[in-house]
């Protein structure tokens, strides 16, 4: 089995228009990588500048649309990254949801839309990619995007956290039917981090100040705080990283007291 590293590699990064995943897709260009940059329909200004950082930082990317909850798009998406790239390297799912909703509040349809994106869209992009990852024989690596709401519940956030705790999940079970491909599936579980996904959150009164008091680090996160976590996980040296949770949080989740 080749080591799949170094200028060229092929990385799908899932929900790359903004926040985390452009964080992601130019940190992987650092090293001369080739990045398909996906993103949903409506967003296609937002991938471009994502595509023009990518080329900014070296590396070479590939604009491509598909809603992650829709299964034939990602059908599509997998197809036409393989005829671009041919098998993909590093899988980064990335995209997802959370659109605070008061617990009394959540709908059905809002809980099925945050289930369809965040679990059900790392599903299907899993499997779509590492069949073709599969098929090459070349092994490979997955990592997804859960979170630190895996671990802990919000307030806000009841119809969101259990779709990363599935995440999480998922990444366990498929550790095991992937891993005798030499594919490895991780889990990032970043803490809070500053992105348009909790904007709005964030500019409530206090919460920042109160993030910040309860971070040992005395930050809020950056995507690149991110990034760097995730590309860790795809060097050789963390090859016998498999089935893992990486929380990146400045220290939040152990700060009881
Ligand atoms: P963000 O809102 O900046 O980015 C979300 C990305 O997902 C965007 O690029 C958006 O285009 C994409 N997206 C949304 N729906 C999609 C769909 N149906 N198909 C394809 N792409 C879609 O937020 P972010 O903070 O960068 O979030 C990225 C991931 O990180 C999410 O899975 C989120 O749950 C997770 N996360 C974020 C935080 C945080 O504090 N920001 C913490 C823990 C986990
Ligand atoms: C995370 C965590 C963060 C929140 C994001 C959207 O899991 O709860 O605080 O900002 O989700």
């Amino acid at each position: 089995m080749t080591e799949t590293t170094g200028p060229g590699r092929a990385v799908l990064v899932t929900g790359a228009a903004r926040g985390i995943g452009r964080a992601v897709a130019a940190k992987f260009a650092e090293e001369g990588a080739r990045v398909a940059v996906n993103y949903p329909p409506g967003e296609r200004e937002h991938a471009e500048e994502t595509a023009r950082q990518v080329t900014g930082a070296g590396g070479t990317p590939y604009p491509v649309e598909a809603d992650v909850a829709d299964p034939a798009a990602v059908e599509r998406m997998a197809q036409a990254v393989d005829e671009q790239f041919g098998p993909v390297d590093v899988l980064v799912s990335n995209a997802g949801i959370c659109p605070f909703t008061d617990f009394f509040d959540i709908d059905v349809e809002l809980w099925d839309r945050t289930q369809a994106v965040n679990e059900r869209g790392a599903f299907l992009v899993t499997q779509h990619v590492t069949r073709r990852m599969a098929e090459a024989g070349r092994g490979g690596r997955v990592v997804a995007i859960s979170s630190i709401s895996a671990w802990v519940g919000g307030a806000a956030q009841v119809h969101y956290t259990p779709t990363k705790a599935g995440v999480s999940s998922l990444m366990k079970s498929l550790a095991t039917v992937l891993g005798p491909h030499g594919i490895t599936c991780n889990a990032v579980l970043p803490g809070t981090i500053a992105t348009d996904i909790n904007r709005d959150d964030l500019a409530q009164p206090g919460k920042r100040e109160y993030f910040e008091r309860r971070i040992p680090l005395g930050r809020i996160g950056t995507p690149e705080d991110v990034a760097g976590a995730v590309w860790l996980l795809s060097l050789p040296e963390a090859g016998y990283i498999n089935g893992t949770e990486l929380l990146v949080d400045g220290g939040l989740f152990v700060n009881l007291q």
